[in-house]
């Protein structure tokens, strides 16, 4: 399908919430020897655990590298509902990576194809090429069928921002206004990328993440929308945590915030399980829960909200820890209407982010 030219609002376009129905979601397959420890056998095998999590409720389509192919494709031979096609990337970040899916009122689906920098190019970015990572959106759009939009000179990823497809929109300061994004854009300006492509007309800008995720503070790693009028917030009472003050100060915008319909907002918080952190390869190279002085101090960016909605469930990560329970809880009550279902996180932890960031929901537009 054709390239557009214009906007998806001026084409009637509009991105929907999450909790709107899809007709499948999207994932690559992990690989990569530096992302991904143990030839990637850990990493795997999580995968396959989010993937069969996601298909006892809507299809999957897998998408692999040549190599990957046949053993990605044995390793989910027995899951239904499970494509596993051949799409190679950099990695498996296709929340990022991927398309942004919008949908009109007379049964279309469209891509937005957002300049993708691998979170930051050659100033802080993740990976040293991309260029593969940069076919997906349209690679994606492309087996679908569907008209695609490309943003030429303007980077976004999809963890980025949350919408309630009401015309709001969530986004963090510390991500969109860095200087490795769109350093020669306002915010204004970024915020007219936003409005016109995904047609939403009110933004709140959170200022920052939580402390230490390498995408420079993705809100889908902090907060999202859980219902129109109401967001779900990542919440520590230990002042001592980096994280404190972020809870706090995103509090502080929600709290004061409209949503596009003039809603005041309801907030709910989840709380973040206890510091983990990568442990050294010579020590298993898994998650743990002391810092390592001489190999990989570095706290990891463990949340909940890192979950992905999906058609009557929720697939949310856990991470062996007591909150573990009080976050299925929270999302239980959030979502009466849907099963949750939490999978192991750490590993997908590990490489960098978690369910939400390693998925990309299709939307099924209404009439379609
Ligand atoms: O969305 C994400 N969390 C992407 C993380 C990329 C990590 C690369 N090691």
């Amino acid at each position: 399908m054709s390239l557009k030219t214009g906007t998806p609002r001026a084409d009637g376009y509009h991105m929907p919430a999450e909790w709107a129905p899809h007709t499948r979601t999207w994932m690559l397959w992990p690989e990569r020897p530096d992302s991904w420890r143990a030839g990637a056998e850990p990493a795997q095998t999580a995968f396959r655990a989010v993937v069969a999590a996601i298909a006892r409720f809507e299809p999957v389509t897998v998408g692999t590298s040549q190599a990957q192919f046949l053993n990605a494709s044995e390793q989910l031979s027995d899951i239904p509902g499970v494509t596993v096609i051949e799409l190679s990337s950099d990695d498996v970040w296709m929340r990022d990576c991927g398309p942004t899916f919008v949908i009109d009122d007379k049964g279309s689906l469209a891509a937005v194809d957002w300049d993708f920098n691998a979170w930051g190019g050659h100033d802080g970015g993740l990976y040293p090429t991309w260029d593969i990572d940069s076919q997906v959106a349209r690679k994606v759009a492309q087996l679908e069928g569907v008209a695609r939009y490309a943003t030429p000179g303007f980077v976004l990823e999809g963890g980025s921002i949350h919408v309630d497809g009401e015309g709001t929109l969530i986004t963090t300061a510390e991500c969109l206004l860095h200087r490795n994004r769109n350093p020669r854009l306002s915010q204004g300006e970024i915020e007219t990328y936003l409005r016109d492509y995904l047609a939403v007309d009110t933004i709140i800008w959170l200022p920052e993440g939580m402390f230490n995720d390498e995408t420079d503070g993705h809100v889908d790693n902090f907060c999202c929308f859980v219902a129109p009028g109401e967001v779900l917030l990542c919440w520590t009472d230990d002042a001592k945590d980096p994280n404190y003050s972020r809870c706090r100060a995103a509090l502080e915008v929600l709290e004061a915030s409209h949503d596009a319909k003039g809603r005041t907002l309801r907030v709910h918080t989840i709380p973040i399980p206890a510091p983990l952190y990568a442990i050294l390869e010579s020590e298993g190279g898994a998650v743990g829960q002391v810092p390592d002085e001489h190999g990989r101090p570095e706290r990891l960016a463990a949340s909940y909200v890192n979950f992905l909605i999906v058609n009557g469930g929720i697939v949310m990560p856990g991470f062996d820890d007591p909150m573990d329970a009080v976050a299925r809880d929270t999302l239980e009550r959030l979502f009466p209407e849907r099963e949750v279902v939490m999978v192991p996180g750490g590993e997908i932890l590990l490489g960098g982010g978690n369910i939400h960031c390693i998925t990309q929901q299709q939307p099924r537009p209404s009439g379609a």
